[in-house]
């Protein structure tokens, strides 16, 4: 079985989180639809506990057995736990692995990912999978909604003619379709998938209505309607996008700040006393994740197929790869200004998750950061309380025992505690603050090299 087809074997899990507290059940007296939500990741596992909570019969499909595992033995995934706020209800979801049971929703949501291959092309295949998988147990009737991120067009030439196909049906007739995006800020303490605003877009005026209602039931926020099911496609392109080029707009700066000797945080702040027309990003060791680094070259895919040329986006995915290599090219010379070479250098890189407080490494800084530092033939320790099964280290002192420079490339609250006194005790000679979260002072009042990115 590869890793993207359903096996026919049922398997149902009863499952109740632990440490979850009880929330009111709203009373299940009007038959609510019964969902299946295909994928139950980062994106489709925070869904699918919604809409149990709301009173839902919920159906989850996955193909990845060791996440099934997880929730059979009442573990919540690490992306569950890293959200301390959320609260669960004891629920009951039907965790299959077997397609046909969609037969048996109303409503089917896809939220299978989308990544990028090596050479940054859109890999549809997870999607396209999951979609052949379910497309012939798609009952007349039902409403499919696709959350995970697509290039306009997408839905309405790929998946749809998919799903008509396999069963029969027809659109708006037979069956609706839509496209809501998925908008999730894993970690964030005030925007979660309840109160996140969401766009709706479908292929008819029945399929918004239908899509458009259920989400405003499900959340509690505005949910936009949009002309077209491109215009909702292009609007996940345009948002990620947007935050891509912004921060290659300050890693740029940084990286022309970091000659000057001027320190780029310090601007930002300066800017944003502006109160209109300014948004401040960051600049830092890197942009990681399962959406900034990689929707943006959906869109430059399908303007290209369109023969548009997305020069902008594309400079703007370079200078954000650049990073790590950027943040490694500034050690080697503080290094070498200290008699000392990369090649054979030990360095303790903290942090593996592509931003804080979380334990997510997909396209993380980090991990290009070591692979970059061992090309140039340093000896790497690391060490992340997030992934500790990860990690070649146990806990940051045992990371930084034996380095002569730390790369501090997440900004987890723990590594606050980093002191000079920590890294003196070790010898360490050179911080490298791969995200501007540490006081300079603090190190350089007691002989230690900081680096930061842009200061
Ligand atoms: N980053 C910077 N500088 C910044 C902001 C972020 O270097 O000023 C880096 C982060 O360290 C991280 C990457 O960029 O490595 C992505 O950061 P992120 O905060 O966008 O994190 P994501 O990808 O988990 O969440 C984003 C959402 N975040 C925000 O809008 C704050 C949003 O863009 C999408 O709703 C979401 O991905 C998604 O699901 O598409």
């Amino acid at each position: 079985m590869d890793k993207y087809t359903y096996s026919k074997r049922p398997v149902t899990i009863r499952r109740s989180f632990q440490n979850l507290r009880k929330i009111h059940q709203p009373s299940k007296s009007v038959k609510l639809d019964t969902v299946a939500v295909v994928g139950l990741g980062y994106v489709g596992l925070p869904l699918a506990l919604l809409a149990d909570k709301k009173g839902h019969r919920v159906i989850g499909l996955d193909t990845n057995e060791s996440l099934l595992k997880d929730l059979q033995t009442h573990t919540a995934p690490a992306f569950i736990e890293g959200e301390d706020e959320v609260q669960y209800a004891l629920h009951e979801i039907e965790a299959r692995t077997d397609s046909q049971i969609v037969s048996e929703a109303q409503v089917v949501i896809v939220c299978v990912p989308t990544p990028v291959f090596e050479d940054h092309t859109p890999d549809l295949e997870p999607l396209i999978a999951a979609t052949k998988a379910i497309a012939p147990s798609i009952q007349a009737g039902t409403l499919v909604i696709i959350e995970s991120t697509v290039s306009p067009g997408v839905c309405e030439d790929i998946l749809l003619p998919m799903l008509e196909k396999a069963n029969g049906l027809v659109r708006e007739k037979t069956l609706l379709f839509a496209h809501c995006p998925e908008r999730i800020n894993p970690g964030d303490p005030k925007w979660n998938l309840s109160n996140i605003p969401r766009v709706v877009g479908a292929v008819g005026l029945r399929s918004l209505k239908k899509a458009t209602n259920f989400y405003s039931e499900l959340l509690d926020a505005p949910i936009r309607p949009m002309r077209t099911i491109r215009e909702a496609e292009a609007v996940k392109m345009v948002e990620n996008s947007f935050r891509d080029i912004n921060i290659a707009f300050v890693n740029e700066l940084a990286m022309s700040f970091q000659t000057l000797g001027i320190d780029i945080v310090g601007v930002i702040k300066g800017a944003s006393t502006k109160p209109f027309g300014f948004m401040p990003h960051y600049p830092g060791i890197g942009v990681g994740g399962h959406c900034i680094p990689v929707d943006p070259y959906y869109l430059i895919a399908e303007a290209k197929k369109n023969g548009f040329n997305h020069k902008f986006l594309k400079v703007a995915r370079r200078v954000n790869n650049g990073m790590p290599k950027f943040a490694v090219t500034l050690l080697k010379n503080a290094l070498h200004k200290k008699g000392i070479e990369m090649k054979n250098a030990r360095v303790a890189v903290l942090g593996l998750a592509y931003k804080k407080n979380i334990s997510d490494t997909r396209e993380s800084p980090s991990l290009k950061t070591i692979q970059e530092l061992q090309r140039e033939g340093a000896e790497v320790s690391t060490f992340d309380p997030f992934t500790p099964h990860l990690s070649t280290a146990t806990s940051v002192e045992d990371a930084l025992t034996g380095a002569q420079a730390v790369i501090v490339a997440t900004d987890h609250d723990q590594f606050k505690t980093l002191s000079a006194k920590m890294l003196k005790d070790k010898d360490v000679k050179i911080i490298l603050d791969g995200k501007n979260f540490l006081e300079k002072e603090l190190f350089t009042s007691k002989g230690i090299t900081h680096i930061g990115i842009g200061r």
